[in-house]
């Protein structure tokens, strides 16, 4: 899934050429897109000891910024929407030493029998670039993709990258885990902004958001779960669902 720049997998949503350079943006581990003086704080931080409680924060790495999309002049609004801010810094994510992208090369399945473009692989094959060649697309109405971590584990944040091409509100985003495939045992959900539960899966309190190159953050607080299941319902710019990388933070189960 390196082989940028490539093809475009199309989507009838006006794309173009993929970013040049996008992949070679400089970047620190982590914290790629902060100003300079918080990213030496934050890496200070990843790189020292564990605190005496032995959390420490999560070692993120973010991928390059869309230059595909622009932000739009006049982003959507309302009450349960976040409003859209590029200079917000999301603050380090602190979890037990040790944690770890649990989902990487895993297996990851679709309830989608024949997606439009992709495969279920490409969301954890740790390649999250604003890129059509790193994105699962999905054909409209609700659809989910599912993690298998291979074992109960103890998981304690969930981030997401949807489809960051384009300033985009995906709809009905549902997180959830499970003991079993088919999610009937122990499911919990971590986040939920299906607000008129048009997705038939609860009623969400959670916002909606832009999605951005820093992916969306789920506190997952060290629920114990083998399956991970993220729903969507399209976005503000298509019916389709994409998603391009979903990581897993935490640690094998005991
Ligand atoms: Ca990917």
């Amino acid at each position: 899934m390196n082989a940028h720049p490539s093809p475009l997998s199309g989507g009838g949503r006006g794309n173009s050429a993929p970013p040049p350079g996008a992949s070679a943006r400089p970047q620190r581990p982590g914290c790629g897109w902060l100003p300079a003086f918080l990213a030496a704080g934050l890496l200070a931080g990843a790189a020292s000891a564990p605190a005496a409680d032995g959390l420490a924060p999560l070692p993120l790495k973010l991928p390059a910024p869309t230059i595909k999309g622009t932000p739009p002049d006049q982003p959507l609004k309302g009450p349960h929407i976040e409003p859209l801010d590029l200079n917000k810094v999301r603050a380090p994510f602190l979890a037990p030493a040790g944690a770890r992208n649990l989902a990487l090369n895993k297996t990851a399945t679709c309830s989608d029998p024949k997606p439009r473009n992709g495969e279920p692989a490409l969301v954890i094959d740790g390649s999250k670039e604003p890129m059509d060649d790193d994105v699962l697309e999905l054909h409209k109405g609700v659809q989910y993709v599912q993690v298998d971590l291979g074992a109960p584990c103890v998981i304690h944040a969930v981030v997401l990258w949807l489809d960051h091409r384009y300033y985009q509100i995906i709809h009905d985003v549902v997180v959830q885990t499970a003991e079993d495939a088919a999610f009937t045992k122990n499911v919990r959900t971590l986040f939920n902004n299906d607000r008129d539960n048009s997705a038939k899966l609860g009623e969400g309190a959670d916002k909606e958001y832009f999605e951005t190159n820093q992916g969306r953050l789920v506190d997952a607080k060290g629920v114990q779960a083998r399956y991970v299941r993220c729903y969507s319902q399209g976005s503000s710019e298509s019916g389709l669902n994409c998603y391009t990388e979903i990581e897993v933070w935490g640690l094998p189960g005991q």
